[in-house]
């Protein structure tokens, strides 16, 4: 049995990001001795001929296709990524006749719409590891391949989550990692699966269930090692929250320390569960700075949100890190139910006064199905039964409307570290360019200080 393994996403902003879930799947394939090839077109400059040269060389049974992204989530200007996957699997379809499998976080958003759209053979919804596994396993106990054709989904949700210390770590090794430092500026790795908290727009409980699962501190720093010796000297955390729960981040950054470890990171991180001690010991650790998903600063809409944290807990996140000499950035989430323009001046000026280093402002909630707010936009006539998620629905509070894309084109023209992405205001794609030739590595919103004096220089 030949499979190749896929990564489509070509998404250059903020960051080209390194494909993990493929990586995992790759070192599962490569323990159960399953032949298979990786064919990443994130650094390709010719697809067509990418994909074929795989295909040649592969000549797959099956194709794995890890599909990470819908669309941007960008409102107003957003990009949608599906025409593109359409185009890769036709070109597949093009040069051979393997089973085409869908996976991924976007996959498991929209498995019924997405299988259909792609015309693809099966999709797995959740985690990888296992299902992929057993559904190769069937495959090659089946001389008849073909049975399987035909929209089929396997829902690898079922209370099977996989024991994340079971598996063995990432395996990189197919991966052009040097492209992935160089121009997205790090590397990643991941801690734990599963959030508890119930933000009500939020997909990631979906896709990696509610449950907390973590890793052995152990385990996550013989992976850092391992990717030190392949030169990976910046990671970003992909957990959801890295510092929840608390005692689990601490015995992650001692280990960092007993073992001497010499990397920088970053991660996102939760308000309510920071310390003094915790903020130290990352620091000690190798921690360049931590995103908070604040997403306003107006307790009523926290409330309205599900956030399960105070504007007095962003209030207490922010000084601790500006004591400890942390970058910290705050993302907002601007226009959810009950959005004013009192709510929206309430916010900006209290995250202004807590001077962070950096503000990503994303204006409109895309929704998805199976999210509280999906029910509740059904319920208020904002979107009809019938809504098609391909397309980006963005929910945008009424009172907000008409003034809210003016005002923040005005307010970030005297707030240049205020990055808006649905307007492509304060961080391009020619500004992250040019600080990656530099050698900048690291989310590149640290750099929001320092960065007018960077760009005089030059
Ligand atoms: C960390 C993160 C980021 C970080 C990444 C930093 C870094 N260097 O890694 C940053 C901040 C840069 C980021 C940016 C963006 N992100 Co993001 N991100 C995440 C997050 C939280 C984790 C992703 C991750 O690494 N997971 C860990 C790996 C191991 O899991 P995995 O890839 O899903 O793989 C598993 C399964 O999916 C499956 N699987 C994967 N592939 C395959 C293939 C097959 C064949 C099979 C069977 C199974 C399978 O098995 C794997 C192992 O279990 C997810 C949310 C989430 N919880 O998934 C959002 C998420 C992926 N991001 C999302 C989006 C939209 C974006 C942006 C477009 C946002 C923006 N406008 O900037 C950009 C795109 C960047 C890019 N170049 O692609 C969306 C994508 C879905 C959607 N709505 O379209 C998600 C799901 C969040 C959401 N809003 O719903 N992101
Ligand atoms: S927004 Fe963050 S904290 Fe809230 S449910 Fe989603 S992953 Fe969890």
């Amino acid at each position: 049995m030949n499979v190749l393994l896929v990564s489509p996403n070509v998404e250059s902003l903020p960051d080209p990001v390194f494909p993990l879930g493929l990586a995992q799947l790759s070192a599962i394939l490569k323990r159960d001795g399953i032949n298979h090839e990786i064919l990443d077109l994130c650094f390709s400059d010719d697809y067509d001929s990418s994909i074929e040269s795989a295909l040649h060389s592969v000549d797959p049974d099956v194709v794995g296709l890890s599909l990470r992204n819908i669309d941007n989530v960008s409102y107003p200007h957003y990009i949608t990524y599906l025409p593109f996957y359409r185009k890769v699997i036709e070109t597949i379809r093009k040069h051979g006749d393997p089973l085409i499998v869908l996976g991924g976080s976007a996959f498991a958003l929209l498995p019924d719409e997405l299988i259909s759209y792609l015309d693809a053979d099966v999709g797995i919804i959740g985690e990888g590891e296992a299902a992929f596994l057993e559904f190769l396993r069937q495959c090659e106990r089946s001389s008849a391949l073909h049975k399987y054709k035909g929209s089929r989904i396997i829902d690898g949700r079922h209370g099977k989550f996989v024991d994340l210390d079971a598996l063995p770590l990432p395996d990189r090794t197919g991966f052009d990692n040097e492209g992935y430092l160089r121009w997205g500026g790090m590397g990643n790795i991941q801690t734990k699966r599963g959030c508890p908290f119930t933000c009500i727009y939020c997909t990631y409980p979906i896709i990696e269930g509610a449950r907390v699962r973590l890793r052995n501190p152990g385990r996550i720093c013989d992976e850092i090692e391992q990717m030190l010796d392949l030169g990976i000297t910046n990671i970003f955390v992909v957990d959801n929250v890295f510092n929840a729960p608390i005692d689990h981040a601490e015995s992650i950054c001692r280990e960092i320390i007993k073992r001497n470890i010499s990397v920088s990171w970053s991660c996102y991180a939760n308000p309510r569960f920071v310390t003094h001690r915790l903020i130290d010991l990352m620091i000690e650790a190798g921690c360049t700075s931590v995103e908070f998903g604040s997403d306003s600063a107006d307790d009523v809409m926290l409330g309205n949100l599900g956030k399960n944290f105070t504007v007095d807990d962003l209030r207490n996140a922010s000084a601790v890190c500006r004591d400890a000499g942390m970058s910290f950035c705050h993302s907002l989430i601007i226009g959810g139910p009950g959005e004013t323009p009192d709510s929206v001046h309430h916010t900006f000026n209290t995250v202004n006064d807590m001077s962070p280093t950096a503000v990503i402002c994303m204006i409109g909630i895309r929704i998805f199905p199976g999210t509280t707010l999906s029910s509740k936009a059904m319920k208020e006539g904002y979107i009809a039964p019938n809504t098609d998620f391909l397309k980006p629905v963005f929910y945008l509070s009424e009172a907000i409307e008409h003034g809210i894309l003016p005002f923040v084109e005005q307010y970030s023209q005297t707030h240049s570290n205020w990055i808006f992405p649905g307007l492509n205001i304060n961080m391009t794609q020619e500004l992250q360019k040019k600080l990656r030739r530099f050698g900048v590595r690291g989310p590149l919103w640290e750099y929001m200080r320092r960065r007018r004096g960077f760009l005089r220089t030059r």
